[in-house]
Order: C-alpha cells, then structure tokens, then sequence
C-alpha cells in the first residue's frame, strides 16, 4: 500500500530522557498541531529529529527510545550537537528565520553554517531515500528543509514530492540579499508542488525564481529542466472540532473545573465590568510582544477610563532560548511588564498577568474561553494558528479578534479588527472598539468567521495539497509522453 512520508525538522513528539525513564509527549508549535490529524489518519511514516542528540542519546536506551518512535509512526533522523548548533540554532533559526520575516539587522550569512544546513539536509534525505518504497508521496516541511526537494528528487525522480512553507516567503528585494540564493530556490524546486499560507507568498517566490534563475514561469508554472514545478497557495487551517468540542466540554457545568479557571473565574467575578484581553505566543520577536506591551501602555493612557476594567492575559511560551535574539527579547518583555504593571497597578489590580510557560492544552481552553478579546499582532507571521483557535472556541459566538494585518490569517479574516502592528493609535482605537462592540456585532463577524474555519479546517487543508499534488504528477505524465 502507498504511504506518505511527512517530513519536518522536529518529530511530532518529544522524548525526555530523567534518571533512565523515558518521557514521550506530544510538541507544541504551530506543525506538530497542524498535522496530527493527517499524520494519525493516513498510511503515513513521519520522519525528523527526536530532540535528543546522538551524544546524549545512551546506546543501552537507544532501542527503547526507537521503539517508542516507531510506536508513534514515526523515524528518527540522528543529530549531533554540532548539527544543532550550526544547522538549527544557526542557519535556521538565525539566518532563515529572520530573513524571512523581514528582520534583516537579525539575519548572519556563515558560510560554515550553511555547510551545515546542506549536510543536515542530506541526512534528512538518507533516511527518506531509505523510507521511500514505489508509489509513495513524499510532504516535505519548512525552512530547514528547503534542499531537501532536490536531493530526493536527484535520486528518486519517480517519487512525487509536494513542499510546504509555514513562514513567509520575503519580497526578491529581501531575497536577493541572500548569499545562496540559487541553491535555495533549486533545493525547492526538486518538488513538484510548492504550497504557501497565502497567494503574497507565492507570487514573492515567483519573482524570485524569475529574477534569479531566469525561469520561465507561465501563471503558477514554473518549467525546470524537462519538469513542470506547480506553486499554489494553502491556506492552514486548524483542527476546528477539536477546539470547539473542547470548548463545549468547558462549558458544560458538569466539567471539573481546572485550578487556573477557578482563579480566571474569581477575578471575572470581582466587578461585572472587568474584561480579559488575551494574547498566546512563542517568545519570538516576529510576534511582536514589545510593541503590543507599549502599546496597551499607551492605551490605558489614552483611555484612563478601562484602569481596573481590563487586564491583559499574556502567555508567551519559551522558544529557542539559546539564540542570543530570544534571549534579549525575554529580558525586554520581562521589564516592560514590571514597567507597566509598576506604573499602573493597584491594591485591587495588575493590569498584565504574565506567564512565561507551555500550558496543557486543557488550560489554553480555559484562557481561549474566558477571554473578551484575543490580541494577536505580530509583526510578521506565516499564518497564526492561535487566531484562529481562539474563534474555534467561542461557542457562544461572542467575543472579539483583534488581528494584525502582518500575519498570514488576517487574508481569511477580514471581521476581526484588522490593525497594524506598528501603530500605536491603531491598537488603542481598536481596543475601544472591541471593548464597546455591541454583542449582535460580536455575534455577526464571529459566525462569517467560524463558518469559514470549519469550512477549511486542517483536514481539508491537506485533502488540497494531495488533490493539486496529484493533478501536479498528471501534467508531468503529459508533458513527458508529449
Ligand atoms: C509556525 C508559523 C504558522 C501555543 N502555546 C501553547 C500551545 N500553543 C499552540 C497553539 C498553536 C501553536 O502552538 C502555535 O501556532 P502559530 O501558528 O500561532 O505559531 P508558530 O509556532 O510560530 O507556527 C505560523 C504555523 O507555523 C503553521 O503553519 O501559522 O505562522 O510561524 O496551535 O495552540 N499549545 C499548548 N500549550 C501552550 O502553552 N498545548
């Protein structure tokens, strides 16, 4: 029988070696939830790293570890410490990532980190060349595996692959800054079907690959050597039953309370006027954390009249805290909140409640819920899941999104409150907006968006990819035989 080898950085899980056990739960970040349900439905193999690198992995407890991953569908590609430093601390997250989302003064081009990334990459493709059997399809994923299109195609060119990009793909002024621009762009072409979040995206990479390979590109198809490459866009959806069952389990007063909702509850209930703003991401500067820090400063400035009405529910999960970037961005976001929370609470009330951890999934359900408005405002971002999880779970069809203009999700989201993230007029007037929003309103922009979610969940995501993947594999058997 056919299968699909997913493929990514990071497996879906994560294995915790403490004192000889092994601890294996499930990862959070924005692929890992995206894919769960297509990885579990199909056929499917899931290849990338463990997060354990070779060296701490112990021979005695290595076949335990591969058992638990084979259990999950899954197969490891080894790392090295090396490999890490270099190819993902590195290239990946400090060379791609900041390029892509625009940060340029964060961006490093080392040559010895991007020999890194094309050795990992070619260790990725060992273990897919080793997976792949005859008829299979191959859905590569992300930034750090942008060569590895190429490298199964050269050895495997009956294989069909399909990439998928969760990040931006930047404007050819900001790509052509970029020392290996050639290799990158050939790396991708090696699929026969590149998808983005939105049709921006596409059309930046289109005029990349017209600008420096000097390809011909007619509409979305690009002719490479004797290959038609199709590029599309995909916009991701969520797993839009899990969260709204989720939250009508939440709802339903038989449900157990968990400790943080009771606190969530004792606080709603101290004044029947008091609003829960909320605001969920990784720690990452592309998400745009000190500005919207400031900016709710200057909102309860500029609104006196919301002090001891509103608070600000701030979770921020730690994210690559070893590259010197994240590090300072912690220490920012650390002393704005003292700042801000020095400057205006009182006996009664801390305008921001800052937690600065990963929560179970339960407890997201709880802070989704409870919470009046969700402020979400990058400053770049591919998608944003998280806005839409937050619609996914207002069962009531109150509430309201207050979405930046930077991200992805804000193409597909036009009844939120759509800001720029760069203006600090724009989020305090869309603050009062949502704060007075009659409910009707609430209720008529949350309904347009939930149908649309629902609509396009991520199953059906996927259905689209392989759907356009495959009529992809017909055109080539066309051009082929012509
Ligand atoms: C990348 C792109 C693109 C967050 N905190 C907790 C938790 N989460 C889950 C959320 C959501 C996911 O993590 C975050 O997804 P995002 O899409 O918001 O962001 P990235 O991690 O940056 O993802 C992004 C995405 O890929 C998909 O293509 O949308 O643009 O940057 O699902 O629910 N989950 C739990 N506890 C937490 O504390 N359980």
């Amino acid at each position: 029988m056919n299968k699909t080898i997913i493929v990514s950085n990071r497996l879906p899980l994560q294995i915790a070696i403490e004192e000889d056990k092994l601890n294996v739960t499930p990862s959070v970040g924005g692929l890992a939830t995206g894919m769960k349900s297509v990885h579990a439905d199909g056929n499917g193999v899931w290849v990338g790293w463990s997060g354990i690198t070779d060296e701490d992995l112990d021979e005695d407890l290595k076949p335990k570890v591969n058992e638990k991953i084979e259990n999950a569908k899954c197969k490891a590609v080894g790392l090295t410490e090396a490999d890490v430093e270099d190819f993902y601390l590195g290239f990946s997250n400090r060379t791609l990532w900041p390029l892509f989302h625009y940060f340029l003064e964060y961006t490093k081009f080392e040559t010895e980190q991007w020999d890194a990334y094309k050795r990992v990459n070619e260790k990725f493709a060992e273990v897919v060349l080793d997976t792949i059997e005859e008829g299979d399809t191959v859905w590569v994923h992300d930034y750090q595996l942008l060569l590895l299109p190429q490298l199964i195609k050269d050895k495997r060119p009956d294989v069909t692959i399909g990439f998928f990009l969760h990040i931006p793909f930047p404007s050819y002024e900001i790509f052509r800054t970029f020392p290996w621009r050639q290799e990158l762009l050939t790396g991708m072409l090696g699929a026969d079907l590149i998808g983005f979040h939105t049709y921006d995206y596409e059309r930046h990479f289109l005029s990349s690959v017209k600008r420096i390979l000097r390809l011909d590109v007619n509409f979305n198809e690009i002719t490479y050597h004797d290959r038609i490459v199709k590029v599309d866009s995909f916009p991701m959806g969520i797993d839009y039953g899990k969260f709204s069952n989720a939250a009508l389990v939440h709802d339903n007063p038989d449900t157990k309370k968990s400790e943080l909702q009771k606190r969530l509850d004792t606080h709603l209930n101290e004044g029947d006027d008091q609003k829960f703003i909320l605001s969920i991401d990784r720690l990452d500067y592309t998400k745009g954390i000190p500005n919207r820090l400031r900016a709710f400063e200057h909102f309860l400035n500029t609104y006196p009249q919301y002090k001891e009405k509103v608070r600000l529910v701030m979770l921020a999960v730690p994210s690559r805290s070893n590259v010197p970037q994240y590090q300072k961005l912690k220490r920012e976001t650390d002393e704005l909140v003292g700042r801000i929370n020095g400057e205006f609470s009182t006996v009664s009330w801390t305008p921001i409640w800052y937690f600065y951890r990963s929560l179970p999934f339960e407890n997201l359900i709880d802070l989704y819920t409870s919470s009046d408005i969700a402020l979400i405002t990058p400053v770049r971002d591919g998608m944003n899941l998280v806005a839409k999880e937050y619609v996914a779970t207002r069962t009531k069809q109150d509430g309201v999104l207050i979405l930046s203009e930077m991200a992805g999700a804000a193409k597909e989201m036009n009844e939120a409150i759509l800001i720029n993230p760069n203006s600090l007029e724009d989020f305090a007037t869309a603050l009062d907006k949502a704060l007075t929003m009659p409910l009707e309103e609430q209720q008529s922009r949350m309904k347009i968006l939930q149908k649309r979610l629902k609509r396009y969940d991520v199953e059906k995501w996927a259905e689209e990819f392989f759907k356009t993947l495959e009529a992809t594999n017909q055109i080539q058997e066309v051009a082929v035989s012509k």
